[in-house]
């Protein structure tokens, strides 16, 4: 970390800790702190990290978040963002999340790539991460902004985690034969009905795209992909809200599916 107070630092990461505890939403963080930037952001999502993981939380993969063309456009950036999960944010698949915990969830179907190998920047591209995947799995991403009424800019979506806030992965892990992830139908249901549809090239073109950008990315920041992560590749369909009683399924065209229930 380098150029912002530490001390700073740590009480933006505690006040979004504690948002996401106490399931109480906050203005957007650089209303009152100015001075963050993204490179500060990142410090902030940082010590975020650093305290779940004080408090037991292991983390279990990373995340690509604002990867849809229309997402970047209307947030006025071109650069998409990455956050990490964590064991207290999985969910089973067929299993249950108590909206108790939540401010307001919306559910975004996604593609889990787990990697078999190492990956670092600064040149990573698609062809590297798809040599170097293990299994991709559908996914669905739950993300609950602790920010009042979602809004927030980019430096403060990145404090916050990219509105990390639960995953699901399917349970039965597809190798990459044969399979053409740009091209892939992704159909997110709720209750029965199909909500939104999407494709792999809704990701950045292609989900393996989305995944070298993450290792691109952390690579800025002395850090690389390690063996066996799973990363959540970003949004194959638009976010859809959901409340207590809801069920919600993904089908991804040769992946299967994934699915679980808010109660
Ligand atoms: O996973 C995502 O694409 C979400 C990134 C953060 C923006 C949002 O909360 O909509
Ligand atoms: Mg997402």
């Amino acid at each position: 970390m380098s150029g912002a107070d530490p001390e700073a630092v740590q009480a933006c990461a505690r006040l979004l800790d504690n948002a996401q505890r106490d399931v109480r939403d906050v203005e957007m963080i650089t209303a009152s702190n100015p001075w963050i930037d993204v490179e500060r952001a990142y410090d902030i999502q940082d010590a975020l990290r650093t305290i779940k993981q004080a408090r037991g939380a292991h983390v279990t993969g990373m995340k690509m978040g604002l990867t849809s063309y229309p997402k970047m456009k209307q947030m006025g950036v071109d650069t998409p963002i990455y956050g990490f999960l964590t064991d207290e944010l999985a969910v089973d698949d067929g299993g249950t999340v108590d909206t108790a915990t939540l401010i307001h969830p919306k559910v975004e179907a996604e593609i889990a790539f787990v990697t078999a190998r190492e990956l670092s920047g600064p040149h990573c591209d698609e062809a590297q991460v798809l040599a170097a995947t293990a299994f991709v799995l559908p996914a669905i991403e739950l993300i609950d902004s602790r920010y009042r009424d979602f809004k927030f800019d980019l430096p403060s979506v990145i404090a916050d985690n990219t509105s990390a806030s639960r995953y699901a992965v399917g349970s039965r892990p597809s190798a990459l034969d044969g399979l053409d992830l740009g091209t892939l139908g992704v159909v997110l249901e709720k209750n029965g009905q199909v909500m939104e549809v999407g494709t792999g090239a809704a990701v950045l073109g292609h989900p393996a795209t989305a995944v070298a950008m993450l290792v691109n990315m952390l690579h800025a920041r002395g850090q690389t992909l390690p063996a066996g992560s799973l990363v959540l590749s970003g949004a194959a369909t638009a976010a859809i809200p959901v409340v207590a009683g809801d069920s919600v399924l993904v089908r991804a065209d040769g992946l299967g599916t994934v699915g679980f229930r808010l109660r």
